[in-house]
């Protein structure tokens, strides 16, 4: 176990310094850095539901009372859903048209706000009946995630920017680049505001950075492949990568899953030191 957890240690420290260092994007200088075990943590997971594996998931978020809501990717297949935690199982979907792909989902208030990729345009929705109140475009260069403090939307566009928008205007308020020890992290996807930092996705990667926005810094990493791994080896095919961080700020849970997943995890963060 011990041996398992070192390698497992050793990998992503060299995918984490990859993928701050925009290594895999051939396009700046190689730096290399130790990341400190206090930045680093594991996870513990605390309890496993179904998820409905033909979702594949862009957006979540935890809205009271055992119920999710979800955003869904694919052209013909995206829809904003209500989903109830403990069975996985559908309450109300909204299917969205062919030409929209689904992404990020934040809720404020009673309204659900929605990005969509490849797109400006995104959508407002009831959260008691999904049906759309508003259609809204954004300045972001594209829609990737989107989450809110209850003042204003966070959102991410899959470069290094993490953006604060105005929820009434769709104003950028506020843009920075988020960084670990000045290098740029890119790649950022779906966003959770969980304990007042922002969580955001690594698209591609099992890893989740939480990031100040006040500093725009990378404040520590969540390192969770044994999750896809896992179902890997238990069989599971047809996969994507992990992706949707919900946060119940009322008894401080944490769920994961990812695209096209059979299981929707709530997971607990276990510091290495
Ligand atoms: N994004 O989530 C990273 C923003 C977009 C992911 C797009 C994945 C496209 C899959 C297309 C599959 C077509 C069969
Ligand atoms: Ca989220």
């Amino acid at each position: 176990f011990k041996l398992k957890r070192a390698c497992l240690l050793i990998s992503f420290l060299v995918l984490c310094v990859m993928l701050v260092s925009g290594i895999s994007r051939n396009k700046r200088e190689k730096t290399s850095f130790r990341i400190p075990s206090s930045e680093i943590c594991l996870i513990e997971v605390m309890n496993q539901f179904p998820h409905d594996p033909r979702a594949f998931t862009q957006g979540l978020l935890y809205a009271g009372n055992d119920t999710l809501f979800e955003s869904t990717g694919l052209n013909g297949k995206s829809s904003v859903r209500k989903v109830a935690l403990q069975t996985g199982k559908v309450l109300a979907i909204k299917k969205m048209e062919y030409s929209y792909f689904g992404e990020g989902l934040t809720l404020l208030g009673d309204r659900l706000f929605q990005v969509t990729w490849l797109r400006q345009t995104g959508f407002i929705y009831d959260r008691n009946n999904l049906s759309k109140v508003k259609q809204f475009s954004h300045q972001m260069q594209d829609g990737w995630g989107l989450a809110t403090d209850g003042e204003v939307l966070f959102g991410s566009d899959g470069t290094s920017t993490l953006y604060q928008i105005d929820p009434q205007t769709f104003k950028v308020l506020r843009k920075q680049t988020v960084r670990y020890k000045d290098q740029e992290v890119h790649n950022l996807n779906e966003l959770e505001f969980v304990n007042g930092e922002v969580w955001a996705n690594i698209w591609q990667s099992d890893c989740i950075a939480r990031i100040s926005h006040e500093s725009g810094n990378v404040v520590g990493w969540i390192l969770l492949p044994d999750l896809r791994e896992g179902l890997l080896k238990a069989g599971v095919t047809g996969i994507d990568v992990l992706n949707g961080i919900a946060w119940d700020n009322q008894k401080d849970r944490v769920f994961v899953t990812g695209k096209l997943w059979p299981v929707l995890y709530e997971i607990k963060l276990q510091p290495l030191t």
